[in-house]
């Protein structure tokens, strides 16, 4: 076919940080080498683009076209790209994969060094943009755009799927859904008849929440803000809400008393810093006076001296607190909103805890995708997109700010 064109189409522009996004004709240069183009399809909207949007954090860089979490049918073809044809069904990739980086072929890394996050608004290749109006350069979000009706994305930040499976629905495995799944399954590996916090109940959360239930875990506590959201998460029968409103201050106590003692596993999927030593103090250590049960140990007499000591409440045996039985593990993969450092008391760590930070949920994008989609279409355990119906033994902690 001939060599693709300059289009025009319609995209979503933010013209500045906060302001309303405007409906504008934009040019969109033809794909270039390795690159290609995509008719939209749909678009989730993922938090990480309102906290650019709003420009809090990330830098400030407009005009823009935001949408990262989105799903298409491939348009054209730049040269030399054999990877897609016309009318391939793709998920865009907001972190690519080139498969040859020192990251991408090492097994431990999901961010590629050639492809991975790109935070200028411009494209890899050329560090320019494929938009403009009347000439002026609009620019990029994570290299792929996709508030609009076509965009151009690298073939790296694309993964084909099958033909079959709804658009509509698997374009949200692009993003939150396979980044909660993920940190469930590949950073937490959560094992079965485990305990289970997350704080958050967007969609990633509740995706976290999905990948727990799907591992076996016996308990999931939710936790958020916003009582809309908790019962959503709760909208069904199979699926036994206790809801219980509490102060901020006490929410780990609250979250050890029910877990007796700590939970297994904490997830942070808010994007909230401050709320990353809530989760680790939600955390299973063995210093816990009002919950203090024998854990298997190495030195059993420790484990009774501990128990003394914690009888008498004032001491804590240095012996115990470094023989610890703490285990704790907690995953941070909200994106900060405002606040980027973070900072928690080092003995939460001393005690054994771990904390540990994933993006994507350490799925390598374009290896990893499309099975994914298969899952889904397979049902292959029960749907891994977010209707919560699976879970059981659900609690629900509304927060009082
Ligand atoms: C985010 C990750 C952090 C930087 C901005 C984009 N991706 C997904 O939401
Ligand atoms: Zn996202």
């Amino acid at each position: 076919s001939s060599s693709p064109a300059v289009i025009t189409c319609k995209a979503a522009v933010a013209w500045g940080a906060g302001e309303p996004l405007v409906m504008e004709e934009v040019e969109l240069s033809p794909p270039h080498p390795h690159e290609i183009r995509i008719k939209v399809f749909s678009s989730s909207l993922c938090r990480s683009d309102i906290s650019a949007w709003e420009s809090q954090l990330l830098q400030a860089i407009f005009p823009r076209i935001f949408g990262h979490e989105a799903s298409g049918i491939v348009e054209s073809i730049g040269e030399g790209v054999t990877e897609f044809r016309e009318g391939d069904h793709v998920l865009t990739v907001f972190t690519g994969e080139c498969r040859t980086c020192r990251q991408c072929t090492s097994g431990k890394s999901n961010v590629c060094q050639v492809l991975g996050l790109e935070r200028r608004g411009v494209m890899h290749s050329d560090q320019k943009t494929r938009f403009s109006i009347k000439g002026k350069p609009v620019f990029h979000y994570c290299a792929v755009s996709s508030f609009s009706e076509y965009t151009v994305v690298h073939s790296g930040c694309a993964v084909k799927v099958s033909p079959n499976a709804p658009l509509e629905k698997i374009c949200l495995l692009s993003c939150g859904v396979a980044a909660g799944l993920g940190a469930a399954w590949n950073v937490a590996a959560v094992s079965e008849g485990s305990t289970v916090v997350i704080f958050g109940l967007g969609t990633v959360g509740l995706s976290v929440a999905q990948g727990a239930r799907l591992k076996g875990a016996s308990r999931i506590i939710g936790v958020d803000t916003n009582p809309d959201k908790c019962e959503k998460a709760s909208d069904n029968n199979l699926c036994v809400p206790v809801f219980d409103v509490i102060l901020l201050n006490f929410l780990s106590q609250v979250i050890k008393r029910i877990t007796d003692g700590g939970a297994d596993y904490s997830f942070e999927c808010i994007g909230d810093t401050g709320m990353i030593t809530t989760a680790l103090q939600s955390c299973c250590d063995v210093i816990h006076p009002s919950t203090f049960k024998p854990r298997t140990s190495p030195f059993p007499h420790i484990v009774i001296l501990h128990g003394i000591l914690n009888l008498t409440s004032k001491f804590i045996c240095l012996v115990c607190f470094i023989w610890h039985q703490g285990w704790g593990l907690t995953v941070t993969l909200g994106v900060p909103k405002v606040k980027p450092e973070m900072s928690a008391h080092y003995g939460l760590l001393l005690t054994g805890r771990t904390l540990k930070g994933t993006i994507f949920g350490g799925w390598k994008p374009k290896s990893d995708l499309p099975s994914l989609v298969d899952m889904y279409m397979n049902k292959a355990s029960t749907s891994i997109l977010p209707s919560i119906t699976t879970l059981l033994h659900v609690y629900f902690l509304v927060i009082l700010e």
